[in-house]
């Protein structure tokens, strides 16, 4: 039987903030003085509904069309009904930590970030489905269908970590704006595909790129068809690494329309921002991309620590590169309840961004004593690796498991909050479940 577990993840100092509501970003069309909608936003919504809004001129202000969901009540995706939902425009889930107890993610447990309005599934064939590859730096711009990039290319199979930077922002206060991702923001499937290398050598690299940038065939949530929802990429050292990859299939099979099929980016250790999904167009830049999110505060941290809430200038914001080191508990599950007697064998993953995970530590007592995990090797470089740990409960009542990761950079995880940063990224703080012995 479950008691009612606290959140699966909470700050160890401080007031917690204030659960938000999660409000989806509603798309703010352009009034005219009288409050109608203007002809650009109406053509915008024409454009995402693929068809004229005969009585447009008669819309209120602010409406959106019903076509294109008016209600942002999350809802359960399809395929995907264990994951909870913040919002429905954008779509974006997270899974339960226990969920994420798989060595390997199963499809139905991935979670789900988008920044704008999926295409359609008609969209999405694989059949008729190219890829371009432009760009200043490109010696001689090419378009691939998905067949050729089969066909022309040696194909790589690798587990690898995808994390959204802002997985953990619930716990920061003051609180940032965006989705309140607990720990679940996070999962390791197996991705197939090519090298991306080997695809922009055959385009051709000019000596001077310096970076790469991607464009998806999802839209901005205005509707606006000139506009990405989000456009980021990686400096061209990282695409070029072994396991950056162009992939067609996760655990064997397609990939889930809303993990990106027919064709994604995927970078091993990197904010999953950048492994853009129903990617179109890839462009090698002889400067850093400037895509939608590359600038201001997205996917930026201050350089140097700040006291939270400081409004951070946009000039002393730095790219995020890899992701830091992080572990979860999937067993046993927040909030459950187990006899005293038995020892309790406990398990989950840990990763990092950059190297591999040398230690994993647990405790049972708040942090006062910690016992060593067994620690599983990575089954290639960027996959999760899997820790156990065996823990007798003493006696009835209440405990909290706590796992902290060590990387082979001697990096820890925090037992309190890292660092405050105004968009609420990178909080790799230490995972806190909660059990009952009874
Ligand atoms: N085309 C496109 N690619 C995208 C996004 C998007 O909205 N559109 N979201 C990015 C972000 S912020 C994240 S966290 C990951 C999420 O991948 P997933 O939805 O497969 O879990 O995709 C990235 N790639
Ligand atoms: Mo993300």
């Amino acid at each position: 039987m479950d008691f009612p577990a606290p959140q699966p993840h909470l700050p160890l100092t401080g007031p917690r903030p204030l659960p938000r509501e999660a409000t989806p970003e509603q798309p703010a069309p352009a009034l005219n003085r009288r409050g109608f909608m203007s002809r650009l936003s109406l053509a915008s919504m024409s454009a995402a509904l693929g068809a004229e809004i005969v009585f447009g001129d008669q819309m209120p202000a602010g409406l959106v069309p019903a076509a294109l969901g008016q209600s942002a009540a999350p809802q359960a995706i399809p395929g995907k009904e264990a994951l909870s939902v913040f919002n429905n425009r954008p779509l974006v889930a997270e899974t339960p930590a226990h969920l994420l107890d798989d060595e390997i993610t199963p499809a139905k447990y991935l979670f789900v970030r988008n920044n704008g309005l999926a295409p359609a599934p008609e969209q999405l064939n694989p059949e008729n489905w190219t890829l371009e590859i432009a760009g200043e730096s490109c010696v001689k711009p090419v378009t691939l269908t998905l067949k050729e990039l089969k066909e022309k290319f040696t194909q790589h199979t690798l587990q690898m970590v995808l994390e959204c930077a802002g997985n953990g922002r619930s716990e920061f206060n003051p609180p940032a704006t965006g989705n309140q991702w607990t720990t679940g923001g996070v999962g390791c499937p197996t991705w197939t595909g090519v090298r991306l290398r080997d695809v922009l050598e055959y385009a051709g690299i000019k000596p001077d790129a310096v970076y790469i940038g991607y464009y998806g065939a999802d839209l901005h949530l205005s509707g606006d068809i000139k506009k990405s929802s989000i456009s980021r990429g990686v400096p061209i050292k990282k695409a070029l690494e072994d396991e950056s990859l162009l992939v067609f299939a996760m655990n064997g099979e397609d990939l889930p329309l809303e993990n990106g099929h027919p064709l994604r980016l995927m970078f091993g250790g990197w904010a999953a921002s950048t492994c853009g999904k129903w990617v179109k167009r890839i462009v090698i830049r002889d400067r850093e991309h400037d895509g939608e999110k590359m600038k201001g505060h997205s996917y930026r941290m201050p350089r140097y620590p700040v006291a939270p809430g400081t409004k951070v200038p946009a000039e002393d914001m730095d790219i995020i590169a890899a992701m830091p080191v992080k572990s979860l508990v999937t067993f046993p599950k927040s909030g459950s309840t187990h006899p005293t007697a038995d020892f309790l064998s406990i398990r989950g993953h840990a990763w990092t961004g950059e190297g591999d995970i040398s230690e994993v530590h647990v405790s049972l007592d708040f942090g006062i004593t910690w016992h060593e995990a067994d620690l599983r090797p990575a089954s290639n470089r960027y996959a999760w690796q899997h820790w156990k740990a065996e823990l007798k409960l003493p006696q009835r009542g209440y405990y909290e498991i706590w796992a902290r990761a060590t990387d082979s950079q001697g990096r820890s995880q925090p037992m309190v909050l890292p660092g405050w940063n105004p968009e609420g990224y990178l909080n790799n703080t230490c995972h806190r479940v909660a059990i009952q012995a009874i």
